[in-house]
């Protein structure tokens, strides 16, 4: 079924469950090609969750800060190329929630283990936020934190379990929003981790 999360923004319980092998074993094409690797801040941190990208453009971090670019700085070569079907789910899901059109640009796969969390941000590097933001929750569950347009609003909790897919737009796009530090487990498709993909249209 499909949960309003709030204005504009849709959890699709479970719309990724069929497609997740075919979903995992083309990350894992792409990671052979860019690998994961833990980004640093322009304020000096690590970043806890593992981090790597598909498509024309690609979310890097470092000493000049967040943006997007064709090129991953690792290997100096243009980011591996948008398997058709993260495209393809995404644009199902996209429209399934009300946002008909959506060709994604570039997705972020996020990795989690053990104790990983993704503190409150808000998502500002993408150039025009009419655009919504898919994302696909592979492997062990999460705990997400959905808080509001100031950092300062309490976040609420809802879980994120395997094969889900949230849909944000409209008001809550540039909503804060983060995961709780990943409990410990084991799932038959992903081991010991979290996968998450975030299509996106950055350009
Ligand atoms: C994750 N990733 O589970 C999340 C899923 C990220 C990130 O937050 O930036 O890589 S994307 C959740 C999201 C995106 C855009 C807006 C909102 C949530 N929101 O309004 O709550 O790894
Ligand atoms: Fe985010």
């Amino acid at each position: 079924g499909t949960e309003p999360l709030g204005e504009g923004a849709s959890l699709l319980h479970g719309f990724a469950r069929d497609a997740a092998p075919a979903l995992l074993a083309a990350m894992h094409g792409v990671l052979d090609q860019a690998p994961l690797r833990h980004w640093q801040t322009s304020g000096g941190y690590t970043l806890g969750v593992a981090m790597s990208n598909c498509g024309p453009v690609g979310w890097v971090s470092d000493a000049r800060g967040y943006r997007y670019q064709p090129i991953d700085p690792l290997g100096n070569a243009p980011w591996p190329a948008l398997p058709p079907c993260f495209a393809e789910l995404a644009r199902a899901a996209a429209a399934a929630a009300g946002y008909p059109g959506f060709e994604p640009d570039a997705c972020l796969i996020n990795r989690y283990e053990r104790g990983t969390r993704l503190s409150l941000h808000q998502d500002r590097n993408e150039r025009d936020f009419a655009h919504p933001i898919v994302s696909i929750s592979l492997g062990l569950p999460a705990v997400f934190l959905f808080g509001g347009a100031a950092r300062s609003d309490k976040p609420r909790r809802f879980r994120l379990e395997h094969g889900d897919v949230a849909v944000w737009g409209g008001a809550t796009r540039l909503a804060y929003h983060g995961i709780a530090p990943l409990a410990a487990g084991t799932h038959p498709l992903t081991g010991p981790y979290r996968y998450n993909l975030t299509l996106r249209r950055a350009r």
